[in-house]
């Protein structure tokens, strides 16, 4: 894993060569819910929504990963939270298998539904990244009444200003990675790229759910990739 860790960055580094101030590392809901770990480390329990393979190693490559990019990149860090309101349109008692396809009928429109998750203020929520590495959060989600898995756009179509925040500090080269791969990830790089950043998308530092009712991991896999493809993003 730190080979693979440093070898990452490695490459990074060349092909970002004179174009370091222009960077900003960009990780996604890195936050207790999402793991296989769970919020208590007195009393381990697997967090609300566990993306497959967020694992306490996992979390160590994200931490790992975050404080080398930031030392040789010498770039900022964002990170997202999901931050939900406790009566969020997305939680719902069908949704409590998270992996399971389940829809229902929001403000008209037919949307997946999680187990609780994500909620504002509370320990499931709170980013597992060490506080020291992180210079800017954005909290997303926060409308009861929209599902948020991008950063930059709400379900609703609605721009964040995630994408302002970027380009006022002068960041037009996104170094992304986080949880989970195939939905706040995946559509945070294709909004990105719609909006005209470079986007460098790390997979040591993602996991995702790839889980569907009607389709293998493997399927569910090969289309994300294809997706970032022709988007244009680049994969390390
Ligand atoms: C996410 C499902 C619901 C994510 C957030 O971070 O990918 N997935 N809310
Ligand atoms: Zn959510």
């Amino acid at each position: 894993m730190a080979g693979e860790i440093e070898e990452v960055v490695s490459a990074l580094e060349s092909h970002l060569q004179g174009r370091k101030q222009e960077v900003a590392i960009l990780v996604v809901d890195p936050q207790w819910d999402f793991t296989e770990f769970g919020s208590d480390i007195l009393a381990p329990t697997v967090g609300t929504l566990p993306v497959p393979g967020a694992d306490l190693r996992y979390m160590q490559t994200v931490n790992e990963l975050t404080r080398k990019l930031k030392d040789c990149l010498n770039a900022p860090v964002w990170v997202t939270q999901d931050w939900h309101p406790i009566d969020h349109c997305s939680f719902s008692a069908e949704g409590r298998q998270p992996f399971v396809d389940t829809y229902i009928d929001a403000q008209g429109k037919t949307q997946r539904v999680w187990p609780v998750h994500a909620v504002a203020d509370t320990p499931g929520a709170m980013p597992f990244l060490p506080r020291e590495l992180i210079d800017h959060v954005f909290y997303k989600g926060v409308d009861p009444e929209v599902e948020a898995y991008s950063s930059f756009r709400d379900e609703a179509g609605r721009w964040t200003g995630l994408a302002d925040e970027l380009r006022q500090a002068g960041r037009s080269i996104i170094v992304l990675y986080g949880l989970a791969t195939d939905f706040c990830v995946l559509y945070t790089a294709l909004d990105a790229r719609e909006l005209g950043f470079e986007v460098w998308w790390l997979q040591v530092g993602s996991r995702g759910v790839f889980i569907r009712d009607s389709q293998s991991r493997e399927q569910v896999e090969h289309e994300i990739l294809e997706q970032m493809r022709t988007a244009e993003v680049h994969l390390l």
